[in-house]
């Protein structure tokens, strides 16, 4: 009954502010109405994701009852529409308590506006801003530099890329960014005007220059270009940023079928989805789900009290806020972030690509087992030079420094006798290990015993912390066993690499020694936890199976429950898993998501 009168009060709000209506009337003397501005791209090539902003607003309104005048003003296609748009919302004789602009060229052209007028400003739909003037203008889309980060990770298995922009300050923005990115290999760069769509030209280029990936900054036009692109024998890959997913590209799976983009991992349980479909019969997308969050989030703000400019950016400003987006963080420039994934047309429909999981997880692999075989190599050559300068004195020295210089991941190195003591180490401000018994660590204990190099388990180092150990043994002139040569690294150069590979996606890389101890976790908590002995993992008995698996298995996937990535609550977990290490040592490595939380 309540879903009803919300969706009627919505639609009647439909029907009294369409566009460029303004509420009249505020002759009586009692306090007025607050206005909020609202400026979309009503009349452009993006009406479709301009109503959809405005019915999501609408409905905002109608469930939360609060006593807002809404004022939609089209902002057009251009910055001079909506700079039109904001200096009549600006001119208001009931001066608006704030403005909301979408588009990254509506959005940068009223920012600095807004600021001047002091009226407080949020932008949506805006991935590209120019900032100018601190501490204004709150924005909930991603920036598209956050965004290219991850597209990136995906463009960078192809030779030959062409870009085909739309030609605005989105569409500028991404081109010269991936030109940025992949200095000779575009291919192609060009614009199209999203008014017009006379594309025939940038098409001949395009198929001229044989790309292996078009990446097209597009909205719903993007299934219009992907005809003309598969019927001018254009076989690319089809890749999108996050404006490409709209109900469009579903009318011409034939021609755009396996495209790729990144987009925001939003949780499509959230009520607004589902209210959303039931007053008006189809599902929203970003737009609608991102315009939603902006003004309930600014409903709130105003119902507590924060109605200044200073005030309300002050209230989004470094907070964290739950929404139809999911988790949203602003940071303290008013910029909010919140997870991307790689999504793919299949078969007709908008879906999580299901590749990420495993290329994530591989680049991750490969890239650490870059990093220990140039530390093999490199400590392999330092035995070598020690085996004639000896462990001790300034040549040793000399030799540990390099050896240092050389492994940007080492915390530091040493020479260790044939007796387990540390006689040497660089940098020098360690000096105070020197002396120090190392001999019952289990990697000394093998390596004594075999002669041959070892990677250690996580172990207690007498630097104070647990860390990893590479050692090679150095032989003397006449090939007799002096001694070991060290790299020691903390686990957290395991995180600094997976930080950066999995950057803003809803997945979790943790490195698992086959003893079932954790070495390193974005939860600092579970660092050297132990899956079959620690209190925190004895009432999840799914995990500790798969623990034993891993255990086992150098590779494998399955299923289990245990707390979310912020362990907050406890969910289906799904994970992979493979393994890295050096001489016989292995380290699991692991990526895990959540279908609930994607
Ligand atoms: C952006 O500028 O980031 C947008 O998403 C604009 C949209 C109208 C295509
Ligand atoms: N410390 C070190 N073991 C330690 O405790 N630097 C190498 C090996």
């Amino acid at each position: 009954m309540l879903k009803c009168l919300l969706l009627l009060l919505a639609l009647a709000i439909q029907l009294i502010l369409c566009p460029v209506h303004v509420l009249a009337g505020h002759e009586s003397e009692g306090p007025r109405n607050p206005v909020i501005g609202i400026i979309l791209p009503f009349s452009s090539a993006f009406e479709d994701i301009a109503l959809e902003q405005q019915k999501a607003i609408n409905l905002a309104l109608a469930e939360s009852g609060h006593p807002f005048d809404l004022v939609f003003k089209d902002g057009g296609a251009d910055r001079q529409s909506a700079v039109d748009a904001f200096n009549e919302l600006a001119g208001l004789e009931n001066r608006p308590a704030a403005i909301i602009s979408c588009s990254s060229w509506a959005s940068d052209a009223i920012h600095p506006l807004a600021a001047e007028k002091g009226l407080f400003h949020i932008a949506i739909g805006s991935a590209a801003l120019n900032r100018t003037v601190p501490g204004s203008t709150v924005r909930f889309t991603l920036d598209a530099g956050a965004e290219q980060k991850q597209i990136n990770q995906y463009l960078r298995s192809f030779e030959r890329i062409a870009v085909l922009a739309m030609d605005n300050d989105l569409g500028k923005t991404w081109l010269e960014m991936l030109r940025q990115s992949f200095p000779g290999k575009i291919v192609s760069g060009s614009l199209y005007n999203p008014q017009k769509m006379d594309i025939s030209i940038n098409l001949i280029e395009i198929k001229d220059k044989k790309p292996d990936a078009l990446v097209l900054i597009s909205a719903g036009e993007a299934s219009e270009i992907a005809r003309q692109a598969r019927n001018a024998g254009i076989q690319a890959q089809l890749v999108g940023t996050r404006p490409i997913q709209r109900s469009a590209l579903l009318t011409r799976p034939q021609y755009t079928n396996g495209l790729v983009y990144t987009y925001p991992s939003y949780n499509t349980k959230h009520h607004f989805i589902s209210d959303f479909r039931e007053a008006y019969q189809y599902n929203p997308g970003f737009f609608g789900v991102e315009a939603y969050d902006a003004i309930t989030t600014l409903f709130r703000a105003f119902e507590q009290g924060h109605t200044t400019f200073e005030a309300l950016f002050e209230w989004y400003a470094g907070q964290t806020y739950i929404g139809a987006l999911g988790r949203i963080e602003f940071n303290s420039n008013g910029d909010a972030s919140y997870p991307y994934l790689y999504k793919q047309i299949v078969d007709g429909e908008f879906q999580v690509a299901r590749f990420q999981f495993s290329m994530l997880l591989e680049t991750v692999r490969q890239q650490l087992d870059n990093i220990f075989q140039d530390m093999d190599r490199s400590i392999a050559q330092a035995a070598g030079k020690l085996s004639a300068s000896g462990l001790h004195g300034d040549l040793a020295g000399t030799v540990l420094k390099e050896l240092f210089d050389e492994n940007p991941y080492a915390f530091n190195c040493v020479t260790v006798d044939k007796n387990g003591i540390i006689v040497n180490v660089a940098p020098d401000k360690y000096r105070e290990v020197i002396g120090e018994d190392i001999s019952g660590q289990e990697q000394i204990i093998r390596l004594h015993s075999t002669h041959e190099p070892v990677l250690s388990q996580a172990v207690l180092m007498v630097e104070g912390f647990v860390g990893i150990d590479l050692e090679h043994p150095v032989f003397g002139p006449d090939n007799q066993f002096i001694g070991s040569v060290s790299i020691l690294a903390r686990p957290d150069f395991f995180g600094s690499i997976i930080s950066r590979k999995i950057y803003n996606f809803p997945v979790e890389i943790f490195v698992f020694q086959t003893d079932g101890t954790t070495i390193y976790d974005i939860n600092e908590e579970e660092i050297g936890k132990n899956a079959f002995h620690d209190q925190i993992y004895q009432s999840f008995p799914s995990l500790v199976k798969i623990a034993r698996r891993m255990v086992t298995e150098p590779e494998g996937q399955g299923q289990y429950r245990f707390k979310n990535r912020h362990m907050e609550k406890v969910i289906e977990k799904d994970i992979i898993w493979t393994s890295i290490g050096l001489h016989g040592t292995e380290y699991r490595l692991a990526l895990i998501y959540s279908e609930q939380e994607l």
